[in-house]
């Protein structure tokens, strides 16, 4: 029943064409499951993996992709507590030592030796991927795999994000670049958590589509005439904690202007080649705390489920064919994207 062949979507090199083909079927190690994967949602991240902009080399050939929702098909003789047939989710950790330091402190993204889906091991823009079985996530059957997708990387992360802005209900969190895959996510995570959101990001239909979501209020980073002042009149004072999950160095350093006394500004989206820039007395003398967010870890990422399948938060989704890939990345670089892209396997 598993086929020897499948479809996917591979480059050769890093902003290379991305060619839509057959390739075989991987065979599962002894600790990894093999996932059928029926949707696989786009991030950003995998626009940064084709293009090779970060300073971290991706594997090639590479098949993209790490929020991939499927079906368990096959595993390794040494895999437990999974069956045939499990609802599964193939995530950006997708193996690590379980043994050093980090593993072993629930730290487990930044294991040294840690397999990245879609990076430095092939992921989901493919209708078979294998995961090792430790980081491999189950989602419940009732829930709708294309809705799936998105929580294995946008859900969690901004979940880890938002748990590190250590916000109490009734607080204002700012969400910079708050209509694309992560931000969309964000807002909802963010009201489920109690938050009040002002999101932050450019256009008529990105202000509908925040508002729609659930955000208060809006503001336009690149309309607004006096933005910081904006910001910290609408919330008051300025917002307890800001998420940034835009792909903007400036937006990085005016986050940190308009925060609240005392407040969080939480590093999340990862422009290439920045910095974060902010004069030292007025940080210091506004106590900010400048924090840095990586993905999540596994508990992390069942508490993300978890908020999900309550039915707290609704993936902004829209859908087309695995071969489609290429028009996501035009979109992601023309700042067309709302909400989260996912693709379907079967075209
Ligand atoms: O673990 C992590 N930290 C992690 C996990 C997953 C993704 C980090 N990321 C990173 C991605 O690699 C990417 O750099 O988060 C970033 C956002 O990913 P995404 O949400 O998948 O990207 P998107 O859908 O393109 O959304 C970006 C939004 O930012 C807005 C855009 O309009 C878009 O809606 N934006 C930009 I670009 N500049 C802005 C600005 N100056 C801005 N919003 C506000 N102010
Ligand atoms: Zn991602």
């Amino acid at each position: 029943k598993v086929p020897a062949y499948q479809k996917a979507v591979v480059f050769e090199q890093n902003g290379g064409p991305l060619i839509y083909k057959d390739i075989p079927v991987p065979t599962p190690k002894s600790n990894e499951l093999l996932v059928n994967i029926k949707y696989s949602g786009v991030c950003h991240s995998d626009l940064h993996a084709w293009k090779g902009d970060w300073p971290m080399a991706t594997k090639v050939p590479l098949v993209g992709g790490h929020e991939g929702a499927g079906i368990v098909v096959g595993m390794g003789d040494q895999v437990k507590n999974w069956q045939i047939g499990d609802h599964v989710g193939v995530k950006w950790i997708n193996s690590t030592c379980q043994t050093c330091e980090y593993c072993t402190n629930c730290l487990e993204p930044n294991c040294e030796l840690v397999e990245l889906s879609g990076y430095t091991h092939d992921g989901s823009f493919q209708q078979y991927a294998t995961i090792s079985s430790t980081h491999a996530s189950k989602f419940p059957k009732s829930a709708d795999l294309a809705q799936c997708a998105p929580v294995l990387c946008a859900g969690l992360t901004v979940y880890k994000a938002l748990k590190r802005n250590n916000l109490k209900p009734g607080d204002w969190i700012a969400i910079s670049g708050a209509a694309g895959g992560l931000g969309s996510m964000a807002i909802q995570y963010a009201i489920a958590m109690g938050y009040r959101v002002l999101a932050i990001d450019s256009g008529a239909d990105k202000k509908i589509f925040c508002e729609k979501l659930g955000a208060e209020v809006f503001v336009d980073f690149a309309s607004s005439k006096n933005f910081i002042q904006e910001v910290k009149s609408l919330t008051n004072g300025g917002p307890h904690g800001v998420l940034n999950v835009s792909v903007s160095e400036k937006a990085i350093s005016q986050s940190v202007q308009y925060v609240r006394t005392a407040g969080t500004v939480v590093l999340a989206g990862l422009p290439p080649n920045s910095h974060v820039h902010t004069p030292v007395f007025e940080a210091v003398m506004k106590n900010v705390k400048i924090i840095a967010s990586y993905f999540g870890n596994m508990s992390d990422m069942n508490e993300a489920v978890d908020f999900f399948a309550r039915g707290l938060i609704k993936c902004p989704i829209k859908i087309v064919g695995l071969s489609e890939l290429s028009k996501v990345y035009e979109m992601f670089q023309n700042g067309k994207v709302m909400g989260r892209y996912v693709l379907d396997t079967s075209r």
